[in-house]
């Protein structure tokens, strides 16, 4: 594997989430793989379970890990070509990346949509500059449109979970006092979607999705109304996407917020987020701390994604 930032790098997920049972069954059983060597993980955002688990990952697999903030302590990069630099930026990514390639086997990149430029953030400039200039294989610890890592572990704990072969899985919108990315939403709907679970959308008016990710789920306006019969309940805020409101917060309307009503209209639903979660913004401490959340077990999984894509990267290099 030479990219991993789409669902489609993965290829078949009956056999990632086969590849993943087995990884997290013998985590150190390909520990000589990834001996000399090295694992480069750039931030442009924070992180708690991104830097830590794919670090673990990195080990599980005997590699060398580095990690580089690019806020703290590297120098300002410009990402435009053709700026003159007199500015406070004091290197360009043009010489920055090939530089950050040639100490490394493999570069991790966390960049978030910067909600500047819609454009810009749907065209992944960041991310697909250090694929076309770093000269190594390339994965996305969540990028401006997705985030794979995030989104394989959610099948994985999906799959673990499931009573049935195709659950019902809705994503719900819910409150946050901050302007969050689609990258979340986006990519877990383009695996659920690919994993062709009974897939329903529920979220204010004017929170749309690029349909890109979103195809052909159901997308429900009434959120009591696609809880119903729910088997997991996926939770997250986002801004809003569609124009002229990209990038902004419509609502902070807090009977959205998932609490222990909303979840007994489910079908004894578990309870999914990805962590960061705002308590009592998105979902209740009651919920969240019930036997029907499996928030903890679906961070853990974080480990095992990037194990996954990990191993598939150090096998082609060989
Ligand atoms: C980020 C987001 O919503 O994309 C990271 C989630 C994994 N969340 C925050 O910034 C709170
Ligand atoms: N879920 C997730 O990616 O968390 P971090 O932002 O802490 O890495």
């Amino acid at each position: 594997m030479k990219k991993f930032t789409t669902v489609n790098d993965i290829g078949n997920l009956d056999q990632a989430v086969k590849e993943a049972l087995e990884v997290k069954n013998n985590r150190f059983g390909y520990s000589d793989l990834g001996r000399n060597r090295t694992l480069l993980m750039v931030f442009f955002n924070s992180s708690l379970r991104t830097r830590l688990s794919t670090q673990k990952a990195a080990l599980n697999l005997g590699m060398n890990v580095i990690v580089l903030d690019v806020n703290q302590g590297a120098w300002k990069l410009e990402t435009e070509r053709g700026v003159i630099m007199d500015g406070d930026k004091a290197e360009h990514m043009l010489e920055a990346i090939p530089v950050m390639g040639s100490y490394c086997d493999i570069i991790g990149v966390r960049s978030f949509a910067r909600f500047e430029d819609k454009r810009a953030d749907y065209d992944e400039e960041i991310l697909e500059q250090f694929i076309k200039y770093s000269g190594r294989p390339v994965f996305s610890m969540e990028a401006a449109t997705r985030h794979p890592l995030q989104s394989f572990a959610d099948l994985i704990t999906i799959e673990e979970h499931k009573l049935t072969k195709r659950p019902k899985v809705v994503m719900t919108w819910a409150p946050h006092p901050r302007a969050l990315p689609q990258a979340v939403p986006n990519s877990f709907a383009e695996w659920i979607n690919a994993a062709d679970y009974d897939f329903v959308i529920t979220h204010p008016h004017g929170y749309e999705l690029d349909p890109i990710f979103t195809q052909n789920a159901r997308i429900e306006y009434d959120q009591d109304k696609a809880l119903e019969g729910a088997a997991f309940v996926y939770a997250k805020n986002w801004a809003a996407y569609t124009d002229p409101n990209y990038g902004k917060i419509l609502s902070t309307d807090r009977s959205w917020t998932i609490d222990s009503r909303k979840m007994a209209l489910t079908n004894n639903a578990y309870f999914m987020h990805c962590l960061p979660v705002r308590r009592n913004m998105i979902v209740t401490d009651d919920v969240i701390e019930s036997d029907r959340s499996i928030v903890i077990p679906e961070a853990a999984n974080r480990e095992i994604s990037a194990q996954v894509v990990l191993k598939r990267m150090l096998e082609s290099l060989k």
